[in-house]
């Protein structure tokens, strides 16, 4: 990939010069306004990639290579919307442009705001929060939208896989307080999270198994009858390994309708997160629980992995402690979070005083 980074007055001007040297192929990777004495400078920086075939993704086969071709048009087509219509967003209504340059600062990734620009400028009556709608989808954690007996979940280390899952047991309990729980251990027998997860079991009188090979996944499955719900709790996986053979190892990918969920922290850089998403997304997963959400000041990537990934959120989990620290994703949860910083457990307090 040749990138280059070009400066002038306007958008404009300079876009004009990404398209005179780079050609129409030309993708925007960033954009800046600075300030130089005074004097308002645009830098933007662009790149070319020779052809489809060179780019990472297109070694794992026909269908990422499918995938990268059609999300390198989507971004062609946004890149030639831009030269002809400009990232003007003095042409959006007031409101639309605090909203599109709040989203800016919260680190939302500038191919999604091109797409919000495209949706906003195809129709200035649409609003932002729907098309959001469309890109981060909801479906929140309870036996309604989640009735799989079998679930896991997943994510990098100390993420707060094994916290989340004590408290997804706990808002089962609360939902049904008569559901039978077992929660399973995937860990190799180094982590401390199994002696934490064998501690609450008892405590919260919860059945608890140890899954170390396909043997005990096999034995586990033959005894899951009277089980409501069985949470599994996935270790972090060293570079290199990757979260699919890993299950396909111990035996989880053949339990029938196993449900991943991925745990991620939005205060995880954007590099981080693509490789994150490279190791950590199975067919398996099935939905998106963000942690750790009261340590993060920019919440950005809840919509850009959400739009990149399909997947729904399920969960929002927030604060240390085991109590009122988790919540059944709901979209205006998400909003109040990207708008306003705004925790679930606050927003739930708005609502109860409303
Ligand atoms: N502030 C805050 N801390 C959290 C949250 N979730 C978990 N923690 C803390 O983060 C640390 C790691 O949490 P774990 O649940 O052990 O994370 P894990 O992903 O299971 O870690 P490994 O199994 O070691 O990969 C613990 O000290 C938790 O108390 C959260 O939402 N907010
Ligand atoms: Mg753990």
């Amino acid at each position: 990939m040749r990138v280059k980074t070009f400066r002038g007055a306007t958008t404009a001007q300079v876009l004009a010069q990404v398209k005179a040297e780079l050609g129409a192929d030309a993708v925007i990777l960033s954009s800046k306004t600075l300030r130089e004495g005074g004097t308002k400078v645009c830098e933007i920086m662009a790149a070319v990639e020779p052809a489809p075939a060179s780019c990472p993704a297109a070694g794992q086969g026909g269908q990422a290579e499918a995938a990268w071709s059609s999300e390198w048009s989507q971004i062609k087509s946004m890149l030639l919307g831009l030269a002809s219509d400009r990232l003007d967003l003095s042409k959006l209504p007031s409101r639309q442009r605090q909203a599109l340059e709040y989203l800016e600062d919260q680190e939302v990734d500038r191919g999604v705001l091109l797409r919000l620009y495209a949706g906003l400028k195809r129709d200035p009556e649409a609003s932002l929060l729907s098309i959001l709608g469309e890109m981060v989808r909801v479906r929140p954690f309870g036996r309604r939208e989640w009735p799989q007996k079998w679930q896991a979940v997943s994510g990098p280390y100390g993420v707060g896989k094994t916290t989340v899952l004590l408290r997804l047991a706990l808002e089962r309990r609360r939902e049904a307080p008569a559901a039978r729980i077992c929660l399973a251990s995937a860990e190799d027998g180094q982590g401390k999270g199994r002696l934490v997860l064998k501690h609450y079991a008892e405590l919260l009188g919860m059945a608890f198994r140890e899954l170390r090979s396909p043997e005990d996944v096999a034995v586990l499955t033959a005894e899951s009858g009277p089980f409501d719900l069985i949470l599994v709790d996935l270790p972090g996986l060293p570079q290199g390994l990757e979260l699919g053979p890993y299950l396909a190892r111990l035996g989880l990918a053949g339990v029938p309708g196993l449900a991943v969920h991925l745990a991620l922290s939005p205060q995880t850089s954007r590099r981080q997160m693509e490789a994150f998403l490279a190791r950590y997304l199975t067919k398996k997963t099935v939905s998106l629980i963000w942690t750790k959400l009261d340590e993060a000041c920019t919440f950005g990537s809840i919509v850009t992995v959400g739009e990149a990934t399909g997947l729904p959120v399920s969960a929002l989990a927030y604060g240390p402690g085991l109590r009122a620290s988790l919540a059944p994703a709901e979209a205006q949860h998400l909003w109040k979070l990207l708008f306003k910083s705004e925790l679930p457990a606050a927003a739930s307090r708005d609502q109860a005083a409303a």
